[in-house]
């Protein structure tokens, strides 16, 4: 049986078909689904870390997310709990201009496992495309991810976007690496997490 530590070495080497055939593995054993999100994590760290210092350039990293994106793939059904139906409604996605979806998908998989129903817009997405979509579904909140401090702009748009459709009922929820609780409080969003488990956390106590 394969270990954990070979599912961090398969997405850091962006070996997708690794972890398309040990994944399944890990699940029917019964390993807890946090551990095994953890193994990628680990991976992902690595490569960020390789990447800033030059060792590794852009295609690596590209490899190693889509590897990464597979196991994730693999786990949701694992991650996202059976039983109820989803009360609340939430729109997700990563920011205009911003391309990184790996968070983004991690904060819409555990919202999906603490029984939400995501829609998720993708990356690339303009404040506009969240307020149509947010009035469409008659969302509780939108949840806006940011790797890039070039995008973050486009958080302050949306919140502002959203003010001035008079939908202030629908709570913004901001988060991703450069984004702060201060930043959040300056835009004036609703909630802001670091991680995808506080995003469940935080948006909780938001619609509660
Ligand atoms: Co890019 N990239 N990238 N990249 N990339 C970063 C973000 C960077 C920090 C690397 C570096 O320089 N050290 C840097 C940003 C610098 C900055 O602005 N401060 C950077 C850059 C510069 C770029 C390009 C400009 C590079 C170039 O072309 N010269 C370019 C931009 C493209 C674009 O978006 N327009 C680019 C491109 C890419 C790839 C396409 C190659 C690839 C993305 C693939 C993909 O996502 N499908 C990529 C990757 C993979 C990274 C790193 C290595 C890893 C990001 C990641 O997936 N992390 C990253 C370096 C790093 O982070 N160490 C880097 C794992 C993921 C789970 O973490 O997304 O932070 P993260 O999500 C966390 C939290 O932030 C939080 O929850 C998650 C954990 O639980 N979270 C939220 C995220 N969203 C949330 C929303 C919430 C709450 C929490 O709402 C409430």
């Amino acid at each position: 049986m394969a270990e954990l530590s070979e599912l961090t070495a398969a997405v850091q080497a962006g070996k997708r078909k690794i972890v398309k055939d040990i994944v399944p593995g890990f699940i029917d054993e019964g390993i807890a689904p946090e551990k095994i999100l953890d193994a990628m994590l680990v991976a992902m760290n690595e490569i960020g870390a390789k990447f800033k210092k030059n060792e590794i350039f852009v295609p690596e990293v590209l490899i190693a997310a889509r590897a990464m994106n597979t196991g994730m793939e693999l786990l949701e059904p694992v991650l996202v709990a059976a039983g109820l139906e989803p009360e609340h409604k939430v729109v997700i996605g990563t920011v205009k201009g911003d391309l990184h979806d790996i968070g983004k998908n991690l904060v819409g998989m555990m919202l999906k496992g603490a029984n939400f129903e995501v829609i998720d817009l993708g990356s690339d997405v303009a404040p506009e495309v969240f307020l149509e979509k947010a009035k469409e579904v008659g969302a509780s909140a939108i949840v806006l991810s940011a790797l890039l401090t070039t995008t973050m702009p486009s958080m302050t748009d949306t919140v502002k976007a959203f003010k001035e459709a008079g939908l202030g009922d629908v709570k913004v929820m901001v988060g991703g690496a450069p984004v702060t609780q201060s930043f959040c409080d300056e835009i004036g969003a609703d909630g802001y997490a670091p991680d995808a488990a506080s995003a469940v956390d935080c948006i909780q106590s938001l619609i509660a």
